[in-house]
């Protein structure tokens, strides 16, 4: 099958109106094809696409009928699978397994379980008496909840479909009309999603995407549009900062999951080589490019240099890692590398660009790194990254470890490696994150609530959480 370009899906109808700017492969550096950008105007007919679409046929779907909308799109995404797959490969460059494993079938999941937990939510009633109310003082309060209107949905590059679809999914169930624009280094999978979405006979309006680049175009006009009534984003702690401002002018209201500086705490008590090979995959999954990955790890002094002498020794062997996203975030994760041995970084592993032989030298890639030897107040151990590295510190208590792992500006991840199931349940509400892992990483239950505090975000997603924040409820009260 062909793939399908890039294009914008606005009230029911494909276009590629708007300048064309270059889609860049991540694995050898060549141009693979060219997105168009949205212009205001056309931003503006999405909006206004949305808003219609709730006034008409969309506004009066059921709950049942949304469900059935939301299983077909699952369906949609199943029997094209692999196109998806490659087009998330082409636009990330990220193994193929992990798009096949992860990234796709999350996707599906996604408006799965979305459909089950929409189809099964209850709603609130309270019998209520009221002494001394003239009359019998009696009525049934109820719940229902309502769509909040007209949502924006920005997504980033890392996990294109599956934090794409993260949001569309509740969004849709809750009955909302959404525009989306995904990351401009990744437009290929949503536009897949459009044309799926197209195919499961949604009513035109209840779902459009706008492609193009975040500040001073398409994802600033549509997250400060006076028309929009909710803004869903996934990305950068900075973008979020300018998203709130735009949106404080219509008291617009965010959901959002942002950066993170994750630590691992690695208990002299720990199983330590499922914790190096747990710190393997949590910091170097992806290369690095998932915002729960870990950045920092701490491990008690006794098991420091063994747990260092190992990772560093697995860390060597990685072979099959995907690239950075881009030529600029290349760049940015070498200066971050640059940045530690400045800053006195021990580099243990990695620390520079490797050498393929082949078209991947063309490519964004960057070695996986491990360093140490760094002070807490090093731009290196408080920044985020967002590439395969994470430093390496000892610690000598508890306390201390708690200490550590709080000492950021983030606070989206932790990993708390122990054998011992009572420190476990002490550490783990201590430390200042939306998740904590024991001995384990990423394990995801879609029910459970996922977000960040501090500057890692703003409310919950998943499960409730999500149908909450994309619906609002109104009590209704009815005299007996
Ligand atoms: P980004 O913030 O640069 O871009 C994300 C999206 O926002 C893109 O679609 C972009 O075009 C858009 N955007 C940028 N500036 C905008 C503006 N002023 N107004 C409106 N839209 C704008 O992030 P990124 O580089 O795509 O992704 C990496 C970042 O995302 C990292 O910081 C990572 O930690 C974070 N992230 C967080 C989570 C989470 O769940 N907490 C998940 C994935 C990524
Ligand atoms: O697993 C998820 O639901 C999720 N939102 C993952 C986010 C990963 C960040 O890059």
């Amino acid at each position: 099958m062909m793939a399908m370009k890039p294009a914008h899906y606005v009230n029911g109808a494909f276009t590629t109106t708007g300048t064309a700017f270059p889609l860049f492969s991540p694995v050898d550096g060549s141009q693979v094809g060219a997105v168009p950008e949205a212009p205001r105007d056309v931003v503006d007919a999405a909006v206004r696409a949305a808003r219609t679409a709730l006034a008409g046929p969309w506004g009066r779907t059921s709950v049942e009928e949304r469900c059935s909308m939301l299983r077909r799109i699952a369906d949609g995404i199943e029997a094209r699978f692999d196109e998806f797959v490659a087009a998330e490969v082409a636009d990330t460059g990220k193994p193929r397994e992990l798009a096949a494993t992860v990234d796709i079938p999350r996707a599906i999941g996604n408006f799965r379980s979305y459909a089950d937990l929409a189809y099964g939510r209850p709603e609130r009633a309270y019998p209520t008496t009221v002494p001394g109310w003239s009359g019998s003082g009696q009525a049934l309060n109820y719940t229902v909840r309502r769509p909040l209107g007209v949502v924006a949905i920005i997504s980033p590059w890392n996990l294109p479909l599956l934090l794409l679809t993260w949001k569309v999914a509740p969004a849709l169930a809750a009955g909302n009309a959404v525009v989306a624009k995904p990351s401009e280094e990744t437009p290929s999978t949503a536009t897949l999603l459009a044309a799926v979405i197209d195919e499961a006979g949604l009513p035109a309006g209840a779902f459009n995407l706008v492609h193009g680049h975040g500040a001073n175009a398409a994802g600033e006009h549509l997250a400060s549009h006076p028309g929009v009534d909710a803004i869903a984003f996934t990305g950068a702690s900075a973008t979020g900062t300018a998203i709130m401002r735009g949106a404080a002018d219509h008291v617009t209201p965010v959901s959002f999951e942002l950066g993170g500086k994750n630590a691992a705490l690695v208990f002299a008590d720990a199983d330590l080589a499922e914790a190096v090979e747990g710190t393997v995959r949590s910091s170097f999954t992806h290369s690095g490019q998932i915002c729960l990955c870990t950045e920092r790890v701490y491990v008690q002094r006794s098991r420091f240099e063994e747990f260092v002498d190992a990772l560093a020794e697995r860390v060597r062997a990685l072979q099959d890692y995907g690239p950075m996203i881009s030529a600029e975030h290349r760049d940015k994760v070498l200066s971050y590398y640059r940045l530690a041995v400045e800053e006195g970084a021990t580099v243990v592993a990695g620390g520079g660009v490797p050498s393929f032989g082949d078209e991947r030298d063309g490519g964004f890639y960057v070695e996986p790194t491990v360093l140490t030897g760094l002070p807490q107040t090093a731009r290196t151990v408080r920044e985020e990254i967002f590439g395969p590295v994470c430093h390496v510190a000892p610690f000598d208590d508890e306390d201390e470890a708690v200490r550590l792992a709080n000492d950021s500006p983030y606070g989206l991840a932790a990993t708390v490696w122990t054998t011992d199931l009572s420190r476990a349940h002490r550490v783990a509400p201590r430390v200042e994150a939306g998740i904590v892992w024991v001995n384990c990483w990423n394990l995801r239950d879609l029910r459970t609530p996922f977000g960040g505090v501090k500057a890692s975000g703003i409310g919950r997603e998943g499960g409730e959480y999500s149908l909450d924040f994309f619906s609002e409820p109104v009590n209704v009260c009815v005299k007996i």
